[in-house]
């Protein structure tokens, strides 16, 4: 049995239609209703309409990707309660449509973090890209955050001063904007609404945010194992602190504390590759070792930092990521259970046709094409070598 690939889907407005998800040769689709505000119940209705338009192309929908966490179950605030009810609604009304494996996360206000979405290679394509100086600019100069100037390395302040002064206002706002965004068509936060937040999760802390997690988990798990729901936590990217806010899953001891504090069948992890790789502190093949009993669906993409931490988002197959190691302990695994595990290629390069176009950033069709072209030989390499 192989893994079952995967790709995201945004729905009828992604710009990459399900014919060309079919044409990529996945045959599992990892989708959302983005649509819906965060915290509201996924009305059962819309579930069943999301699911008969990937059907009817001849896709299956394998993941839900992600039901989010309502900042209120994050920081625990007055309406958690409310909110966990229309989570664990929510869940109901997706297993009743016989979705089983969902992903989420529980990163502070913001996803995934960028400084750049457009960093162009030397054959021309481009990638995502993360750089310390340029966030230290947002930081100190845009968002002039108290006491930031502490978290960064001395060269680091020094050169975001310089960079500062020569960058238009346009390019800070560029990139302010940029900074400020967590998953393509969901829009971004505001700079009072995220300075509000730090303040927030500043008082919660480590210690409080795992506490939180470990609330929102023991308050899902019935209705999971109930239903036969697979939750899988995505890790943090980049998977340390940043902007003064609180990491939980950013390593090989988070993850494995969140696995055992909440010791459940249905408390599983997206194995991201890419978010654990770009952490110089993070080896993938060693935490997929440790935790892979628990993956029910994988990221697969690779990252080249460099002696900074900067970090590009690199070829699938070539980069800091042993993705050889990884995808041959992910066949081993996957050979023990009933069911594959989904991967799906995690962003790739815009590139060839797609450089002019408008799309999603990480999520353009012929980067992750490429991406998951490679990730299947690799797959068909190593699982026909095992049995040889
Ligand atoms: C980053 C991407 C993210 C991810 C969400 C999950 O690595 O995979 O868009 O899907 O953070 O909640
Ligand atoms: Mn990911």
């Amino acid at each position: 049995m192989s893994l079952l690939q995967s790709w995201r889907w945004y729905g009828p407005q992604d710009p990459v239609t399900l014919q060309d998800v079919k044409q990529a040769g996945a045959t599992g689709v990892v989708s959302a209703l983005h649509h819906i505000p965060h915290g509201a119940v996924w009305p059962l209705e819309e579930i069943q309409e999301r699911k008969r338009v990937i059907e009817e192309s001849g896709l299956a929908w394998a993941v839900v990707e992600s039901v989010p966490v309502h900042e209120a179950i994050k920081t625990r605030s007055a309406d958690c309660e409310l909110y966990l009810e229309n989570y664990r609604q929510s869940l109901r009304n997706l297993a009743a449509c016989g979705l089983k494996t969902v992903c989420y996360n529980f990163m502070p206000v913001l996803d995934w973090t960028r400084t750049n979405l457009a960093y162009e290679l030397n054959n021309g394509a481009k990638a995502l890209y993360f750089d310390w100086t340029d966030l230290a600019v947002f930081d100190l100069y845009i968002l002039k955050r108290k006491g930031a100037e502490n978290d960064y390395a001395a060269d680091v302040v020094q050169q975001a001063e310089e960079r500062h002064q020569s960058m238009s206002e346009q390019q800070l706002e560029q990139l302010s904007e940029i900074i400020r965004m967590g998953v393509p068509m969901e829009g971004f936060i505001s700079l009072e609404h995220l300075t509000e937040s730090i303040s927030i999760y500043k008082e919660i802390g480590h210690i409080g945010l795992r506490e939180n997690l470990a609330y929102f988990l023991e308050s899902i798990m019935d209705v999971c194992e109930e239903t036969g729901i697979k939750m899988t936590i995505h890790p943090d990217d980049p998977p340390y602190p940043i902007l003064g806010l609180p990491r939980i899953a950013s390593n090989k001891e988070d993850l494995l504390y969140i696995l055992e504090r909440v010791n459940r069948e249905p408390n599983g992890i997206c194995f991201c590759t890419g978010s654990l790789g770009a952490g110089s502190h993070n080896n993938p093949v060693e935490i997929l070792k440790a935790v892979g009993h628990r993956v029910y669906f994988a990221h697969l993409r690779n990252v080249l930092k460099d002696e900074a931490g900067n970090f590009y988002e690199s070829d699938h197959l070539a980069g800091d990521v042993d993705m050889y190691g990884v995808m041959k302990e992910l066949v081993k695994i996957n050979s023990q259970r009933q069911e594959p595990i989904p991967f799906r290629p995690d962003h790739g390069h815009q590139m060839l046709d797609d450089l002019h176009k408008i799309t999603n950033p990480g999520y353009s069709a012929i980067g992750r094409l490429r991406g998951l072209a490679e990730l299947r030989g690799l797959e068909m390499g190593i699982a026909r070598s095992l049995k040889n």
